[in-house]
């Protein structure tokens, strides 16, 4: 076995909940997500990543762990996940879990315990400190809103919280974090999973001091901290070094020179890292993801390239345009107008998957889904990020108008990654059956953009992404060639080469809807066009949001 397999492999991500009902409760689960294996399957991808199928309160959708070891009653038992893992391997897919280790749920018997007195066993389980002159220890923020501090009447001390409330950060400071958790990794290992993604994993090791920051506030987060390698070379040393799996960290806020650390091929820490730079290119200094912002393509191409370079040799990337907490990318850098969207999601797909790293394909990416548009109250938002955001920016703070607020969750919020799958035409798409109140509303565009019309329509853009993965299977140059950006200045294309072992691979594609005209997009003597969004080429004219694939012969 490639001890590097990840390297070659597509990921395909599944948020369980939002995938497949199978027992009409308008939510999804892990039953259907094993009666969606043949889909996944005949799309060629090589690995699935479940986002947290834990038993939860769901205060964040499961990214509040009360109980590392068990099923989330709404996805199912411990059973069907054997039977989902056992299915997916006999079909040759991976099975790769999210780990979410940073914080717990505030109804983890750990935390329960914790802040029962300050001499409980599991007291320093999290971090605990005494308010200063009667507030929060200092300035730190949490990402869905407020401050990153709660006070606990119980013991007069506040808890630290990076996200909600109900999801207390964990202090990895204490070895009985670090084994607890670590225990429970190889147990789920040992159950035979492929791998872990790392729920913001660069965030577990804290400054010591809590003096307030004078820095960047919002969300002012200790990322990086003066331990995070001990910890995950310990991680790698006590567990996962000890299994042939693949390993993903979460880590906002880093940079190349921080993702060769985590993830570089003489670290022994992880095997590649989620970065966030050129999520970043549309936000706001000040309110971030909230005031959203023109792009600009000369900013997305360089972030992503100087990945490419800084990486290359030393480390790996892994490539997303799209997940849970993201955005729908054709909405996002593309043109999801009926005329364009199938044609701007092949591209954005194709400018994605040839470059050099891991491919990560979000549920309905591969359909060309887009944001929800007929989300207009914030009563129809589910996300906490979302909703605190509301509360703070409009009815708390007058930052924001309702309406200014309703068009930044239009473009931004993490529920347009999170309306149901779309399968077919039929009520509720296919999701949960008609008369069952799915537990967030679907996108009105069911009736057009489904898995049976991509199914059904050769031009999909399923059947784009299915090819991108045939080919490279075919052409280790997509896998392990060097990239070199052409094009650093120009906004409207995204021209690189890839070459490996004396071949070139040449990719152009035209980020407009205008038809333009740029010598280095003809075909290159002696290529052959192995991949193209239109049916024919004509040579230095691209069209709108056209993308051509050349291979030297
Ligand atoms: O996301 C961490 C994170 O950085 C998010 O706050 C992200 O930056 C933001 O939502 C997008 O701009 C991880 C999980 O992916 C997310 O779903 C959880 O809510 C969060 O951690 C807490 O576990
Ligand atoms: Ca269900």
């Amino acid at each position: 076995m490639n001890k590097h397999w990840w390297r070659e492999a597509v990921v395909y991500q599944v948020y369980p909940r939002s995938f497949q009902d199978s027992n009409k409760d308008g939510i999804g689960d892990l039953d259907g997500v094993r009666q969606r294996l043949d889909y996944i399957k005949k799309l060629g991808v090589d690995v699935i990543w479940l986002n947290p199928i834990y038993r939860s309160p769901n205060d964040d959708n499961g990214y509040d762990i009360s109980n590392y070891q068990a099923i989330m009653p709404d996805f199912g038992t411990m059973a069907d996940f054997d039977a989902l893992l056992k299915e997916a391997h006999a079909k040759g897919l991976k099975i790769v879990m999210d780990l979410v280790v940073n914080h717990t749920s505030d109804e983890h018997h750990w935390f329960m315990e914790s802040r029962k007195s300050k001499d409980n066993p599991y007291r320093d389980y999290y971090i605990w400190q005494d308010p200063v002159d009667g507030h929060a220890p200092n300035d730190w923020k949490s990402s869905f809103s407020g401050s990153a501090w709660q006070f606990d009447d119980t013991t007069g001390q506040y808890y630290l919280h990076l996200f909600s409330k109900k999801q207390p950060d964990l202090n990895w400071r204490n070895p009985k974090v670090r084994n607890s958790v670590f225990d429970m990794m190889s147990w789920w290992l040992d159950k035979g999973i492929d791998g872990f993604r790392m729920d913001v994993i660069n965030l577990i090791s804290k400054t010591k001091e809590f003096a307030p920051t004078a820095e960047h506030p919002v969300p002012r987060q200790p990322a990086n901290g003066p331990h995070v390698h001990e910890y995950l070379e310990e991680m790698n040393q006590k567990v996962l070094s000890k299994y042939d799996i693949m390993t993903v960290g979460e880590t906002p806020g880093v940079h190349p020179d921080d993702a060769l650390k985590y993830a570089g091929f003489n670290s022994h820490e992880l095997d590649m890292v989620f970065q966030f730079e050129h999520m970043g290119v549309d936000s706001d200094k000040e309110l971030g993801k909230w005031r959203p912002h023109q792009w600009q393509l000369t900013n997305l191409k360089r972030i992503m390239s100087k990945w490419q370079t800084e990486l290359n040799g030393k480390a790996w990337n892994s490539l997303y345009w799209n997940n849970h907490d993201q955005p729908r990318v054709v909405s996002r850098f593309g043109n999801d107008s009926p005329e364009f969207r199938v044609r701007s999601a092949k591209m954005l797909g194709a400018v994605l998957h040839f470059q050099q790293g891991t491919p990560y394909i979000y549920q309905g990416e591969e359909i060309g889904m887009t944001n929800v548009m007929n989300f207009n109250s914030i009563e129809d938002y589910k996300d906490i990020e979302s909703r605190n955001a509301y509360r703070d920016l409009v009815e708390q703070h007058q930052v924001l108008t309702n309406d200014q607020m309703i068009a930044a969750l239009h473009h931004s919020s993490r529920d347009n990654a999170r309306t149901p799958m779309q399968w077919d035409d039929s009520v509720n798409a296919g999701f949960t059956p008609e008369g069952v109140d799915p537990w967030i509303q679907l996108n009105a565009n069911y009736d057009t953009v489904n898995v049976k019309a991509a199914l059904a329509d050769p031009e999909s853009v399923f059947y784009f992404y299915q090819k991108m993965n045939t080919l490279r299977k075919q052409y280790p140059i997509i896998t392990y060639g060097d990239y070199t950006l052409l094009d650093p200045d120009d906004e409207q294309t995204w021209t690189y080469t890839r070459e490996f072992e004396g071949q070139k691979l040449t990719l152009t594609a035209n980020f407009s809807k205008d038809t333009i005209t740029r010598d280095y997009a003809a075909a290159p003597a002696n290529t052959n066009l192995i991949l193209s969004n239109y049916d024919d080429d004509q040579g230095s004219t691209l069209r709108p949001y056209e993308v051509k694939v050349y291979l030297t012969k």
